[in-house]
């Protein structure tokens, strides 16, 4: 209600209670309007302007200044804490990521998977320096099928093949001791000319009587042109070439030194698998076959040089003394099916007992290269052991065929290789796991990989399945150095 009598009332403009932000300074008179973003003043109580029941406050109340840029002011620093608070959780997830997924800082290589770490100039240097010598177990590969020795240089992270110049047998020797062989198998070093390169590694023969890697240095020249060609030991040679008859299943028998590198692997008296001779006191086979109670090296003999099961039975054949199956093997999906047997005693070799040669790294196999395979398995699907060696050639099937849904559908992994014709009819079977697929390439015999898996046998569509050779050789070398 709205009276005409007397005089107007006093006006008052209710701004009710107005909060003051905590740290605000309130401006002086005459001060700049704005808020401070530090305070100069110390902080003021609350202010209050008395309520006052009014008839006539009819003005609008201007909206307050003070509070829209304090509250502008929170916004922003809540925003700018915000921020920082993400990039500082950032930050520490990439540190604890980098630490638990690499434990060295990026100047250091971590030994095996121990968190000991190491500058690169101890790696190779011929001086183990790693809990387990990690730094000097990966320093020397050969390459390609002439077998160029390579070099590792961890500065520059990279493979660097050796110049012949003033290098001998004794370097040689040195360079297969470290990649795992004994030095009673060394065949030869010698140059072979290739200017193809642009880095070499050299000796330096007036650095004395210092490590062979202490002595390498790299260089951009090569005053022979030619590099080192390393065999550590004679393998890959068979004393009677195959046919290319067929009769495993399909396949032929073979004769004495055609398949010297194939042994049979005896459990109480009776063949279980084939395996692969790589070294007077090494086998390759695989590691299904060695599962469970199997992994135990007293269980096993070794046949080699005999091609009639008949006849082991009055042989005392070659006790295991180590049996190492691939720590990453998986009994369901066949996954790095390989095993390394360690003989008591070692093989003598002879015309019908020899190694046949790993491959080295930088080989290419080719879709549809001409294959063979060999063992005591069975001839037809169900059937028993073959009492003699058989053979048969199987060409390679690309990986990405062999993955086709109507064939294995995916089933193939990067460690498993397939051979064999999708029409069927040849094929590996019970009994020939473990033993060899091998090719002839460079006048060599070379391991291609190691009977695996299949569905069945010599069924079309489900060619024989092998493990790829090629990836497990790093693995192979490790150990047969570790377990000299
Ligand atoms: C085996 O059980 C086996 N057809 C080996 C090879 C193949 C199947 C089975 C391939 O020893």
């Amino acid at each position: 209600m709205t009276s005409t009598l007397g005089p107007p009332p006093p006006y008052y403009e209710n701004r009710g209670f107005q909060p003051e932000p905590p740290y605000a300074a309130r401006p002086a008179a005459g001060a700049h309007p704005y808020p401070q973003l530090f305070p100069t003043n110390p902080p003021s109580v609350p202010s209050y302007v008395p309520r006052v029941a009014t008839h006539q406050s009819t003005r609008p109340a201007a909206p307050p200044p003070r509070r829209t840029c304090a509250a502008s002011l929170r916004k922003t620093i809540i925003i700018i804490l915000s921020i920082l608070i993400v990039i500082c959780c950032a930050i520490a997830a990439f540190f604890i990521w980098y630490f638990v997924e690499n434990n060295c800082l990026s100047s250091l290589i971590e030994c095996g998977s121990s968190g000991v770490c190491m500058p690169p100039s101890q790696w190779c240097d011929g001086v183990s320096d790693c809990p387990n010598g990690e730094d000097e177990t990966r320093c020397v590969r050969l390459f390609g099928p002439n077998f160029i020795l390579q070099v590792y240089s961890p500065v520059s992270k990279s493979w660097y093949p050796v110049c012949q110049d003033d290098w001998n047998d004794d370097y040689g020797k040195i360079a297969c001791k470290d990649m795992g062989y004994s030095v009673d198998t060394y065949f030869y070093s010698r140059g072979v000319p290739d200017v193809s390169f642009k880095s070499y590694m050299k000796l330096n023969t007036s650095a004395g009587n210092i490590d062979l890697y202490k002595k390498l240095y790299s260089s951009g020249s090569c005053a022979s042109g030619s590099v080192v060609s390393l065999r550590c030991i004679e393998c890959g040679l068979a004393s009677k070439s195959a046919s290319i008859m067929n009769r495993i299943v399909g396949g032929s028998g073979a004769v004495l030194g055609q398949w010297p590198w194939q042994v049979s692997l005896h459990v109480q008296g009776t063949h279980v698998c084939g395996g692969s001779i790589i070294t007077p006191h090494w086998l390759v086979t695989a590691a299904h076959c060695v599962e469970g109670r199997l992994s135990d090296p007293h269980s096993w003999r070794v046949y080699a040089g005999i091609l009639n099961q008949d006849e082991m039975l009055f042989r005392s054949g070659y006790k295991v003394q180590l049996i190492i199956s691939h720590p990453d093997y998986d009994t369901d999906s066949k996954d790095n099916d390989v095993a390394l047997m360690k003989l008591e005693t070692p093989l003598s070799f002879t015309e019908n007992v020899r190694p046949v040669c790993l491959p080295n790294p930088g080989m290419m196999f080719q879709p549809n290269q001409q294959c063979w395979i060999s063992g005591w398995g069975a001839e037809y699907q169900g059937g028993k052991t073959s009492n003699n060696l058989n053979y048969v050639a199987v060409p390679l099937i690309e990986r990405s065929r062999c993955n086709a849904v109507y064939i294995y559908n995916g089933m193939i992994l990067p460690t498993m290789i397939c051979a064999g014709d999708l029409a069927g009819g040849i094929d590996s079977c019970q009994g020939d796991s473990g033993g060899p697929l091998v090719t002839h390439h460079h006048s060599v015999w070379w391991l291609v990989g190691d009977t695996s898996w299949g569905t069945g046998c010599a069924t079309p569509n489900k060619p024989g399945v092998y493990g790829n050779m090629t990836v497990f050789t790093d693995w192979i070398y490790k150990n047969m150095q570790a377990n000299r």
